[in-house]
């Protein structure tokens, strides 16, 4: 491993953690764990199947029964979570570097963004817990009819490689926060650092068995998850094809509530009378790029106005040089490796098909070796896409962008909305009466005016139409992990 002098050394433990402690798969099985950044070896993994998935879900029954952690006031609850999140900070280069070393961003960001957003995140709901409020309804006053939220029960959690800790934060933090109990099985690309979280919630005094993590295969490990009898409610996020059959395995099993945010190719809609062209042209390449494009909500259609779009694109192209993949340990770059050789090769096959299919390559397009035996390809731009095209229609994942022409703000929502995803979309105009126009006509769960930068933990984050089910993050997530239960209390009137 080429590691920066200041780069900490790492102990890596794969093993599952279930009921508070660390343990091998049932069998015994493993599977290999490789970076890449450089394709080396970094540890194997407990490869969670069936009966492993049994025991994380009798250890989360078994603490949520005996409300050692649901029948915790609620301000004691947030003071278990504030210290986890103050753990994760207080650990945060070690989760850092797992972080980098397992899926390739680079460790400025999985600093900066990953380990400070994570902990942010789970600190906010444990703050919240203590403040909201249940309802009485406006009966007739010979009843009382009380609305009260209760714990749904025992959660499951399936999360990807991209973010993995933030991922896992969205869900597990409000979760945790309502009295739940957890499984996680994060994603087999990148599976160490949900393992370290699990340490650190038992550190902080959430209770074993509340807080579980099952590694493992998503045919193996994931679908006894989603199939299990005993659990109450399934949150994924994940691919649309996997997505799907979460929903029917949540049908085929015991109708376990489930949730589901799923893929994206969102729509950045810039108009001629953008009020800032550069600003414009780096947020768009910024966000493309960002992350290795290994974004749900990366901005990958990028709509602008037919009189503006070779302006654009040369400022755009003169942008590019500054994202070239490079070792993601140094704390200079800024876009790192893709996650394995499977999800490089589905990236370079887009590439391949983007051209075949007749768009115009204009940067980028190859695998390159900034650190020998890595994986990472260049930041690519087509021009001359059609929105029917390939990479137009299909999420990529990867630094991918499709530049595609518009004329008009009707032309302009027609070509967006067409598309399965409505994940997130963006429009960039001076003109106000055109701005909320175009906003309320895309069909997205989030709409950007003038960026597509803005992000906080108090806003909810999810999709229309095939992105998904249910929203992530602020008050609206409680929702998720919560039944809503009315109590009939009569009142015989004495006067
Ligand atoms: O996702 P999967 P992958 C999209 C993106 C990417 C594609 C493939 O387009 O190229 O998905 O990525 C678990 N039963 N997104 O293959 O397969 C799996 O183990 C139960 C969008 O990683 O959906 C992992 O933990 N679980 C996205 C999780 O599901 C199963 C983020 C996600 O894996 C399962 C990541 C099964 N049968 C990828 N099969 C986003 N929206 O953020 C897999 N899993």
């Amino acid at each position: 491993m080429t590691m920066t002098p200041e780069t900490p050394s790492l102990t890596l433990d794969g093993r599952a953690f279930i009921d508070g402690r660390r343990v091998e798969a049932t069998d015994g099985r493993t599977f290999d764990c490789h970076s890449p950044v450089d394709g080396r070896l970094l540890t194997a993994v407990a490869r969670g199947g069936p009966a492993d998935i049994d025991a994380a879900v009798a250890a989360a029954r078994a603490a949520f029964e005996d409300r050692r952690w649901a029948g915790k006031p609620p301000a004691a609850r947030k003071r278990v979570l504030i210290r986890f999140a103050e753990l994760i900070l207080a650990h945060g280069d070690e989760l850092a570097l797992t972080e980098t070393l397992d899926m390739g961003k680079p460790l400025r960001y999985a600093k900066g963004v990953d380990v400070n957003s994570a902990a942010n995140c789970i600190r906010w709901y444990g703050e919240a817990v203590d403040k909201v409020y249940d309802e009485i309804a406006p009966t007739p006053d010979t009843a009382l009819a009380l609305i009260t939220r209760e714990p749904v029960g025992v959660v499951g959690v399936i999360v990807p490689w991209n973010y993995p800790m933030i991922m896992a934060a969205w869900k597990i933090a409000p979760a945790l926060a309502a009295g739940n109990s957890v499984v996680l099985k994060p994603s087999e690309k990148s599976p160490l650092t949900a393992l370290r979280l699990a340490e650190l919630a038992l550190e902080a005094g959430i209770p074993p068995g509340v807080f579980n993590v099952v590694p493992g295969y998503g045919p193996e490990a994931g679908s006894a998850l989603a199939l299990h009898m005993d659990v109450d409610c399934i949150a994924f996020t994940g691919s649309t094809r996997v997505g799907k059959q979460i929903h029917v395995m949540a049908g085929q099993s015991n109708l376990k509530r489930a949730w589901t945010e799923l893929g994206g190719k969102s729509p950045n809609i810039v108009f001629a009378d953008c009020p800032d062209l550069d600003r414009a042209v780096e947020v768009a390449v910024g966000s493309i790029f960002f992350n290795q494009g290994e974004s749900c909500n990366a901005p990958s259609r990028l709509f602008v106005e037919a009189s503006i779009k070779d302006a654009f694109l040369e400022k755009a192209l003169a942008l590019v040089p500054r994202y070239q993949p490079a070792n993601p340990l140094d704390k200079n770059t800024v876009m790192g490796a893709i996650v394995d050789r499977i999800q490089l090769d589905t990236v370079l096959r887009y590439i391949e098909q983007g051209q075949a299919e007749g768009a115009r390559l204009l940067a980028g397009g190859q695998a390159v070796e900034p650190v020998p035996g890595g994986c990472y390809v260049q930041p690519t731009i087509f021009d001359g896409v059609t929105n029917d095209m390939t990479i137009a229609r299909e999420e990529i994942f990867g630094p991918v962008l499709s530049v595609i022409a518009f004329t008009d703000a009707a032309d302009a929502v027609r070509q967006a909305n067409a598309n399965v995803y409505g994940l997130q979309a963006a429009v960039w105009t001076r003109d106000l009466n055109k701005a909320h126009g175009v906003a309320r006509a895309l069909r997205a769960g989030t709409v950007h005016v003038n960026q597509y930068d803005e992000d906080d933990i108090t806003v909810p984050f999810g999709g229309f139409k095939q992105s998904g089910v249910g929203r992530d993050k602020s008050l609206h997530a409680f929702d998720k992990y919560t039944e809503l239960k009315t109590t009939w209390i009569r009142i015989d009137s004495p006067v």
